[in-house]
Formats: C-alpha cells, sequence, structure tokens
C-alpha cells in the first residue's frame, strides 16, 4: 500500500539564482503528487521541479515564480507560489520517490526541506522572549488602553474585554448546506484544498465567507472594512497547536485581523476541537522577527511558519501555566460561528477519536487597506470584502 512510500525532497540554494528554489510536498498519492515551488535561475531559465523513482523520471514541471528574495521570505510568498501537480500513468509504490529542483535540466542537489520534523532543536525560550507589547496607535481602537467602553456595543465590549465572539445559530443553513455540498462534491474526502484560496474557486465558499451580516460583525469590532483571504476547508482538525495568528502576519498588520470558524455541522468534542484562552488577546504580541531570529538560517525561509512551531508552543504552554490562564473549546452547533483575535492564543486540537469528521469552514480576513502585497479587494455580491488572490485550485 501506499502508505509505506517515502519520500526525499531536495531543493538548494543556488549561487546565481536569484531566487533560491524553494519548494513544498503538499500531497502525495499513488499516481500524482502536488505542491507549490518558487524559484528562477539568473537566466531567466524556469526552475523545474523533477520527480524521480530511483533513475525513473515520473515527470516534471515548471516552478516558475517572479518573487524577489524579500518576498520570498516572507509568508505572504507562499500563497502567490506556483503550484504544480505531476501525474503518471502506473500507481507507484513501496518506493522512494524524489522530488528534485533542476536548472536547465541539470539537478540542483542540497538539503532536504519541508519535509518531516523540524530539524532543529529549538532554545528554551519564555513568551516574552518572543513578544513585545504594541504602541496604543498601531493597533484597532477596541485593543487600545484609551477607549470609551460606555459608546461600545455589547459585541464590541466582549471583544475587547475577551477577545472573541460567538455567534450562535449565526450562518443561514442554506448557505451553510450549499457550501458543504460543494465542498464534498468537488472534494470528496475529509482532508481540504492546499490552495490557501478555494473562495476563488467555489461560489459557495465566497457565499459563505462574504454573508453580509458577517461583514458587518468583522467591521464592527475591527473599525474597518475586512476583506477574506485565506480557507482552511479540512474536516478533520489542522491540530495546529498554540499560536497567535498575528505572529504570522507581516508586523505592520497589527491586528487589524480577525479569523472565523463556522461550523458546517454540529461539533463532537472528540472531533478536535478549536480551543482557545480567553482574554489572551491583551498578553503581548507573538513577533515574527524574534522568532526567526532564534531559528537557524536555513530555516528562515519562506516556510519558516512550519518550523517555528516547537519555539512557538513551547513558550505558549510555559505561558499559559505560568498564568494559570483558563483554555475554553468551541463546541459548535451547525450554523454558529466563532471570531478570533489575531492576537488570541488559540489551537486546533488532537481529535481524541480520530474517525470523526470536524466539519467546519475556517476563513482569515485583513483590513482591505492594510495589506499592500495582495490584489486590492473586491466587494462580493453577498456583500463582505475578499482579495481576489490568483492561485489555481489544489
Ligand atoms: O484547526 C483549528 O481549528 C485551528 C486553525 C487555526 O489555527 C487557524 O485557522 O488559524
Ligand atoms: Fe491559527
Amino acid at each position: 500500500m501506499f502508505n509505506f512510500l517515502k519520500l526525499k525532497a531536495h531543493t538548494t540554494a543556488s549561487a546565481t539564482a536569484p531566487v533560491a528554489p524553494h519548494g513544498m510536498v503538499t500531497e502525495v498519492a499513488p499516481k500524482r503528487i502536488r505542491g507549490w515551488a518558487v524559484g528562477r535561475s539568473s537566466d531567466g531559465t524556469p526552475l523545474e521541479v523533477v520527480v524521480k523513482a530511483g533513475e525513473i523520471e515520473l515527470g516534471r514541471a515548471r516552478a516558475t515564480s517572479e518573487l524577489s528574495q524579500e518576498q520570498f521570505e516572507e509568508s505572504e510568498a507562499l500563497e502567490s507560489a506556483k503550484a504544480f501537480e505531476i501525474i503518471w500513468p502506473e500507481p507507484r509504490s513501496h518506493l522512494t520517490l524524489e522530488v528534485v529542483f533542476a536548472e536547465s535540466g541539470i539537478p540542483l542537489l542540497g538539503s532536504p526541506r519541508h519535509l518531516g520534523a523540524a530539524p532543529w532543536n529549538p532554545p528554551d525560550s519564555d513568551f516574552a522572549d518572543l513578544s513585545e507589547i504594541p504602541d496604543d496607535d498601531v493597533v484597532p481602537p477596541l485593543d487600545r488602553t484609551e477607549c470609551d467602553e460606555s459608546a461600545l456595543t455589547e459585541d464590541q465590549l466582549l471583544w475587547r474585554r475577551q477577545g472573541y465572539l460567538i455567534l450562535d445559530n449565526f450562518m443561514p443553513s442554506d448557505l451553510v448546506e450549499s457550501y458543504a455540498e460543494a465542498r464534498w462534491r468537488l472534494l470528496p474526502k475529509v482532508h481540504g484544498w492546499n490552495s490557501a484560496v478555494p473562495y476563488m474557486h467555489v461560489p459557495e465558499a465566497l457565499a459563505l465567507c462574504t454573508y453580509a451580516p458577517l461583514a458587518a460583525k468583522l467591521e464592527e469590532l475591527i473599525s474597518e472594512p475586512m476583506g477574506l483571504h485565506l480557507n482552511l476547508t479540512s474536516w478533520v482538525s489542522t491540530q495546529r497547536n498554540w499560536h497567535q495568528d498575528d505572529y504570522l502576519n507581516p508586523e505592520t498588520l497589527n491586528s487589524y485581523y480577525a479569523a472565523v470558524w463556522i461550523a458546517l455541522d454540529d461539533i463532537h468534542p472528540d472531533s478536535g476541537p478549536f480551543e482557545y484562552v480567553p482574554g489572551s488577546h491583551r498578553w503581548p504580541v507573538m513577533r515574527r522577527e524574534k522568532i526567526r531570529s532564534l531559528m537557524p538560517p536555513y530555516l528562515r525561509h519562506g516556510g519558516w511558519p512550519k518550523y517555528s512551531e516547537p519555539l512557538v508552543v513551547a513558550a505558549c504552554e510555559k505561558e499559559i501555566a505560568r498564568r494559570r490562564a483558563e483554555t475554553r473549546q468551541f463546541i459548535a452547533k451547525k450554523g454558529d460561528v466563532l471570531i478570533w483575535h489575531g492576537r488570541l492564543l488559540h489551537r486546533g486540537t488532537a481529535p481524541r477519536n480520530p474517525t470523526l469528521q470536524r466539519r467546519a469552514m475556517i476563513a482569515h480576513y485583513s483590513a482591505i487597506d492594510r495589506r499592500p502585497r495582495f490584489p486590492a479587494a473586491k466587494q462580493a455580491d453577498g456583500g463582505g470584502w475578499y482579495f481576489p488572490v490568483n492561485q489555481q485550485l489544489f
């Protein structure tokens, strides 16, 4: 069976390439491999991704990109990286597949990246080492020290105090059901699309995430119109352990950001629910550069968020214990919504029963005027905004 399939990936930083070839394999099936890749050689020759089984070449694809080195180091760059899919005719199993980046047909050999566990031992760090308190004038009004609480709506006050908002039975069942039906019709498996922007391809996803009352609620909390730019569509927990989303964002964004967890079905407590620390949005904010500076340079490429996990999780666990902070789980009913703050500590828990599905749509939003690297936001028919990011569905 294909479980035995082993995978090796080789990429390298070529001395001549202005953008180091770099990629990630996101899916391996007996007859197909998918992932994304960026890279460009000095003479403009497109880099290729070659999949080999021993000496046999199974297929190749181009990894072209116009990204600069600076953009490449930004996690955002991943969102515009070129996806590849290589298909071969015969199912392959019991073998080692090798993914090689090549320049003008010559393989570039280097250290394996992006597959397997993080190859480093993070230093023992405290939350304080990785975070800072942002100035009042860079954060949204509801996060500022000075705030006239008597002028706030009930939901604004809850947001200010606890950093999340639960809206029971908020989504209309026709929007929920149309999306759930489309999701399963187009992708009949629990793992979701790897692409960051299914909403660009699945109208039902866009309609759900740009539902006008949801857009209005996001704007009520952040005080600026919010644009959709990321969907997580798995019907199982991401199992992404404790973090604040803000550390993955450009530092200039400063919580002009929110994410939304929409239950497409009743959520079973054993299915790996979303878990969070009420009030942790008032803790200092973890900063990407503080974290990256503690990582070895060879891991500070576009894939750094994955490798930063052990460091981030250990610091968060220590901080939760030190503050004796309470944690809560979102055991939602179909149509319930949880909106969380960019600084709220949260995680997708490990399921106690991995055979259970956890049907959700997760959507992330940024203030439409604060993502200069994204294409200008557009307003959907439903009312809400989205960033029309051009990336294929995979
Ligand atoms: O799996 C989950 O519920 C957590 C997802 C998450 O951390 C996120 O979407 O930012
Ligand atoms: Fe998150």
